[in-house]
C-alpha cells in the first residue's frame, strides 16, 4: 500500500486565504479596488527604495507581502470558538495573544489565529482576528437568554467540514483532494448571509443593546466583516483612497508615520448599509438594513519587546491625555500633531532600537561572514566587524487599542457605550479549549534561531538579546 502525501498545512492555509480573498471580492467590490490601489502602492514605494527591496527579498518576505492579509469575524459561543480553534489548526494556524475589548465599549473578547515561526510565515503569513460575543456584559436578562437561545441552535460549520477536521486531527493531515474539499467547505462559514435567522423587532431589541450583538446574533454564521491587504506606504493609500471613491475613517491608528516602521498602522473604511431581510409570523419577508463589512489597510513594522512596546503604550496614552481622537474627524490633525510630538522621544534608527532592546531583530551572516564559515565570537564585535547583519522582525499581532479605533469606526459614532473593564481571559481561554500563545516567546525564538545560524560549528553560541 501506497503512503498517503498529505498537504503541508501552510499549504492549506494559502489555498484558503487565497480563497477567502476571492469571495470576499465577489461580496465587497470596494475590498478589490483597494487591493488594486495598495499593490500599485506598494508597486511604487519598492521601486523608490532599492535597498529595503532588497533586503525583504534577501529576508525572503517580499514574496509574502502581496498575498498578505488578515481578516475578522466574530463568534456567538464557546462551542464555536473551540471548533474555529480545530479548523484553524488544521491550516496551522494557533491562537496567539489575548485583546479585552471591553475597556473599549465593545461587548467581546479575542485572540488572533496565525503561523507561527519564521518558516511558516514565509510560506503565507495570514491571520483572522476572532472575537467571541460576551453575552455576560449585556444588562437585560432576558434579551441575553434569547439571544443565547438563538444562538444555540444555529450550527455554522457544514457537516462535512466538521468530519473532515476530525479526519486531518485522527490521520495527522489531509491528502490534496480532501484538503481541497476542506477549503470548500470551511469557506461557508465565512460567507454573507441576507437572511437575518431573528425578527425584525428581536434585531431591533438586539442592535438596541449593542450593534455589535445583532451583528453576532442575527445571522446564520460568522461572515467575514474585513479582509486587509498589507502596504508598505500606509499614508499614501489614505491618501488617494478618495481617487478611488473610497472614504478612509480620520486618522490612522497605531504610531504615527516613521522613518524605521515599528508594530502596526491602521486604517478603514467605514461599513457599507446592506440590504437584510427578516421574516415576518406569516412567513412573508420584509426588508431591512446592517451594517457589518467594511475595508482596512495595514503598515507592519518592526515587533517590540516588553520594554519597546511598554514605551509605546505610555506614549499612546501621553498622547491620547493630550488629545482623544473625535469619532467624527474634527480634531484629526489635532491628534495626529501630537501623536507626532509625543513619538519624537522614540529612538527611529534600527540600530539604537536594537541597543537599547526595544525591537527583535534577526541576524545573519554577511558575505564576509559566510566566508569565514560563521561566527565563534561576541555578536556585537561580530556587527562591528561586518561579519553579521541585522533586519527587521515582523510584528505579527495586533494592538488593542487599534482594534477598538477599528471596531468604533465601524459601529457609528453615536454607538459608544460603557462598560466595566472585565478582562476575563481564564473564560476566554476555558471557551477556547486551550490556552493562548505568547507573542514575545514566538519573536525571542526568532531572533534565537537566527542567532544559533550564524554560530559555527564549533563555536560557543551566544545569548540573545531579550
Ligand atoms: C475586528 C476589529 C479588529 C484589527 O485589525 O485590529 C481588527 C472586528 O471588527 O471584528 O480587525
Ligand atoms: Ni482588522
Amino acid at each position: 500500500m501506497t503512503k498517503t502525501e498529505f498537504v503541508s498545512p501552510d499549504a492549506v492555509r494559502s489555498k484558503f486565504s487565497a480563497a477567502m480573498s476571492a469571495m470576499y471580492r465577489e461580496e465587497v467590490p470596494a475590498y478589490g479596488t483597494l487591493m488594486g490601489l495598495v499593490t500599485k502602492v506598494n508597486d511604487e514605494t519598492l521601486s523608490a527604495d532599492p535597498a529595503t527591496k532588497e533586503r525583504l527579498a534577501a529576508t525572503d518576505t517580499l514574496s509574502r507581502i502581496s498575498e498578505e492579509r488578515h481578516g475578522a469575524i466574530r463568534l456567538g459561543t464557546a462551542e464555536e470558538l473551540s471548533t474555529m480553534r480545530r479548523v484553524f489548526g488544521v491550516m496551522g494556524m494557533y491562537p496567539v495573544g489575548y485583546y479585552d475589548l471591553s475597556t473599549a465599549g465593545v461587548p467581546v473578547h479575542s485572540t488572533a489565529f496565525r503561523p507561527v515561526g519564521a518558516a511558516s510565515l514565509k510560506v503565507n503569513p495570514f491571520r483572522v482576528f476572532t472575537s467571541l460575543l460576551r453575552l455576560d456584559l449585556i444588562k437585560d436578562e432576558g434579551l441575553r437568554k434569547e439571544a443565547a437561545d438563538v444562538l444555540s441552535k444555529r450550527k455554522i460549520f457544514t457537516d462535512d467540514a466538521l468530519a473532515l477536521v476530525e479526519q486531518a486531527e485522527r490521520d495527522g493531515g489531509l491528502d490534496g483532494h480532501d484538503a481541497k474539499r476542506f477549503v470548500a467547505e470551511v469557506l461557508h462559514t465565512f460567507r454573507w448571509h441576507d437572511k437575518a435567522i431573528v425578527s425584525a423587532e428581536m434585531y431591533e431589541r438586539l442592535h438596541g443593546a449593542h450593534r455589535l450583538v445583532a451583528d453576532v446574533v442575527s445571522f446564520k454564521g460568522p461572515h467575514i466583516n474585513h479582509l486587509t491587504p498589507r502596504t508598505l506606504d500606509i499614508d499614501k493609500v489614505q491618501a488617494r483612497m478618495p481617487e478611488e471613491g473610497i472614504t478612509p475613517k480620520a486618522v490612522i491608528e497605531g504610531p504615527p508615520a516613521r522613518r524605521c516602521p515599528i508594530l502596526l498602522r491602521q486604517t478603514s473604511f467605514k461599513a457599507l448599509e446592506e440590504d437584510v431581510s427578516f421574516e415576518d409570523a406569516d412567513g412573508s419577508w420584509r426588508t431591512g438594513s446592517h451594517s457589518a463589512r467594511f475595508g482596512e489597510i495595514e503598515q507592519r513594522g518592526v515587533a517590540l519587546t516588553p520594554k519597546g512596546r511598554a514605551l509605546y503604550d505610555r506614549m499612546l496614552n501621553l498622547t491620547r491625555d493630550r488629545c482623544r481622537p473625535a469619532a467624527d474627524g474634527s480634531n484629526s490633525s489635532e491628534y495626529e500633531t501630537a501623536l507626532a510630538d509625543v513619538f519624537k522621544a522614540f529612538p527611529d534608527d534600527w540600530n539604537s532600537m536594537r541597543k537599547e532592546g526595544l525591537g527583535y531583530f534577526a541576524y545573519s551572516l554577511t558575505d564576509a561572514g559566510k566566508a569565514r564559515g560563521g561566527i565563534e565570537f561576541d555578536l556585537e564585535a561580530a556587527l562591528e566587524a561586518g561579519l553579521v547583519q541585522f533586519d527587521p522582525v515582523v510584528y505579527e499581532d495586533f494592538l488593542p487599542v487599534s482594534a477598538a479605533g477599528i471596531f468604533q469606526s465601524n459601529l457609528g459614532d453615536d454607538a459608544t457605550q460603557e462598560f466595566v473593564a472585565s478582562p476575563n481571559q481564564k473564560m476566554f481561554e476555558r471557551d477556547l479549549g486551550v490556552t493562548v500563545l505568547d507573542e514575545f516567546a514566538h519573536y525571542i525564538d526568532i531572533v534565537r534561531a537566527s542567532i544559533n545560524a550564524c554560530v559555527r560549528e564549533d563555536g560557543v553560541q551566544v545569548a540573545a538579546a531579550e
